[in-house]
């Protein structure tokens, strides 16, 4: 599709040779902690973000200083595991080039953050000794694969944790630049081979994200994906899968045209080749038909309401050559991680640890960082990230379960996972301020302290047992999937969050908006009025998120969120 007025970004990238554009003289330049202005939007395909600290920014511009930039860099990782070896490489990368902080994301990876200008080469050269990269794990094109990290639906997880793979190869970009900028790999001469029959030379128009699903967990949130796959397991086989596309969280204050939107199940495919297949085709039919005037009108759920699922399907079928079956039905009982010890069918033993906002660091509390590092010295587990931010320490044989757990206990990394809240196990906070750029409010600097005043009211309700889905982000991107949660507090400005109710558990009904921006003194007003009622009033052990729903929004539409009040009767497109 031709489109007129393409958006600066759209020029940035074609005019990029192949994602190289002025990077390496860029780095090289000592003037500066930044880049060249299309730079910055260009590394991000390399796996990284140019930021700077936001606490800082007053004092620096007193002082007459740049901004204090550096760099956020996310390693690519689908599935979300790595092994020992890895981990040992990671915490020393972490502790040699940036803040220290390992982070879990909400996507199954890692980020790295405060990692110097001159430091990131050497980061990426490590992380590459470690058989571990960065490339694409940011900017227009497919991002880190999801794969549900259950121990419990083992049987079948191998078989789908190889598609996460195989897509996450079928969908990698083909130009050099990575290699040749980071790892002085030597410069392509033969640049046919870098012909890239799906990026073309602008790549998506926005960001693409793929999550695998293995019900009855929905633990990867699948339906907040550009494209969710949904396994379909009769008895115990795994007979294909379905394919939903259009989900995204993304908001804007203020803004109806931009919404939340959970993926419609477009038909099942059985074969991997045919999954592979649509998977492919979807991005090629959302490269041609994706906004690339508008970059908040870009992502694939514009793209699928613009054009209507049937106009989708057909074209999806044409391109495919091949009819999708109809979905087949399936079932989420669950959406969380199964924290303590489980076993597989094969008798391996799986620890999932409690993290908190996936923040991996020692404080005076805990050493989190020292008791995982001697985890995998041992060589005994494996690393495996959740989309819930947390950490499963998997495939432990059961001769090695007892020195796992002896470190685990010196380290009170048992007693820490089994002390905290329901509420706490359940909740998700973005990294939001100092780094990120475009935060309103705090994120996982904050909430920690908020649940701490959470948990007093919930007690004095008798719902301290309540696993309610709790969800922050500093701004309304949604980058903890805050209207996927049975309570979503969205930042509009410091000290003040959107007030979202009456999403389900299982993560198939987004919430509402209910109050705006509302300050701490507000929220827990609030939640404590919320949580007498829900007590007093529920019925059959209703979920938060349901009776909500029922009581106090039931006349909203269900299946988009939109960010203010004022947003929420607005005719859709
Ligand atoms: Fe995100 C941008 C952090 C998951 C939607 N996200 C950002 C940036 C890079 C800010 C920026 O553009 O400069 C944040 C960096 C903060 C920092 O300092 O690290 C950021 N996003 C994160 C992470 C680290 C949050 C976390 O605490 O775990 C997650 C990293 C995932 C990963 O490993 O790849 C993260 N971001 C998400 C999710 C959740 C998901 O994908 O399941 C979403 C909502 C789902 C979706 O995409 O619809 C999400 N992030 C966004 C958006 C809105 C995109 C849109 O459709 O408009 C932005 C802003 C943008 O792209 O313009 C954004
Ligand atoms: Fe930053 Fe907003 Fe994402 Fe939080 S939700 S990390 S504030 S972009």
């Amino acid at each position: 599709m031709q489109q007129n007025n393409l958006s600066g970004t759209e020029r940035i990238k074609q005019a990029s040779d192949s994602l190289r554009g002025t990077l390496v003289e860029s780095i090289e330049k000592e003037i500066t902690g930044n880049l060249n202005e299309d730079d910055v939007a260009l590394v991000r395909f390399h796996g990284m973000y140019v930021q700077d600290d936001r606490d800082r920014r007053e004092e620096r511009a007193e002082k007459k200083l740049e901004r204090l930039y550096s760099f956020m860099i996310r390693l690519r990782l689908p599935g979300g595991v790595i092994a020992p070896q890895q981990w040992v490489d990671l915490h020393n990368i972490a502790g040699e080039n940036s803040t220290g902080v390992i982070k879990i994301t909400t996507r199954q990876t890692i980020q790295l953050h405060g990692v110097l200008k001159y430091d990131v080469k050497p980061t990426l050269k490590a992380f590459n000794e470690a058989h571990l990269t960065t490339l694409a794990t940011c900017g227009d094109i497919n991002r880190n694969v999801l794969c549900s990290s259950n121990p419990k639906q083992s049987k079948v997880h191998e078989e789908v944790f190889a598609y996460a793979k195989a897509i996450d190869q079928l969908l990698l970009p083909k130009t050099h630049a990575y290699y040749e900028i980071w790892l002085d790999e030597e410069k392509i001469v033969d640049k046919e081979s870098e012909v890239d029959p799906l990026y073309q030379d602008r790549y998506m128009p926005r960001k693409f994200k793929i999550a695998i699903a293995i019900p009855p967990n929905n633990d990867v949130d699948v339906l907040t994906n550009d494209i969710g796959l949904i396994a379909i397991i009769e008895n115990d086989k795994l007979k294909g899968f379905n394919i939903a596309i259009g989900g995204g969280m993304s908001t804007t204050h203020g803004n109806a045209d931009n919404y939340a939107r959970l993926a419609t199940i477009v038909g099942f495919a059985d074969t991997e080749e045919k999954v592979l297949k649509a998977v492919y085709e979807i991005l090629t039919i959302q490269r041609d038909y994706g906004n690339r005037s508008d970059r908040k009108l870009a992502r694939l759920k514009y793209t699928v309401d613009r054009l209507g699922l049937d106009w989708w399907k057909d074209e999806l079928e044409r391109r495919c050559g091949f009819r999708l079956e109809d979905e087949r039905p399936y079932s989420f009982h669950e959406r969380k991680d199964y924290y303590g010890w489980q076993q597989d069918h094969k008798e391996l033993w799986h620890y999932t640890l409690f993290i908190e906002n996936g923040r991996v660091l020692d404080d005076e509390t805990l050493a989190l960082k020292s008791g995982l590092l001697e985890v995998a010295k041992t060589g005994k587990a494996n690393f495996i990230f959740t989309c819930n931010q947390n950490l499963i320490l998997g495939d432990v044989k059961e001769e090695d379960k007892t020195q796992i757990t002896e470190i685990l206990e010196r380290f009170q990394l048992i007693a820490h996972t089994d002390a905290a809240s329901a509420l706490r196990k359940n909740a998700m906070a973005c990294v939001a301020l100092n780094t990120c750029p475009l935060a309103l409010a705090e994120g996982q600097r904050y909430m920690p302290d908020l649940i701490t005043k959470i948990e007093p009211i919930l007690e004095k309700y008798g719902l301290q047992n309540e696993e309610i889905t709790i969800r922050m982000t500093g701004c309304p991107n949604g980058c903890a999937r805050p209207f996927a949660a049975e309570i979503g507090l969205v930042g509009t400005s410091y000290g003040k969050y959107n007030f979202h109710i009456g999403g389900d558990r299982l993560g198939e009904r987004l919430n509402k908006l209910y109050k705006e921006s509302l300050n701490e003194d507000e929220i827990l007003n609030e939640l404590d009025n919320l949580f007498a009622t829900y007590k007093n009033e529920r019925v059959n052990g209703e979920t938060f998120g349901d009776f909500s729903h029922k009581k106090w929004l039931n006349s909203v539409p269900l299946t988009r969120s939109a960010s203010s009040l004022s947003d929420v009767n607005l005719p859709r497109p």
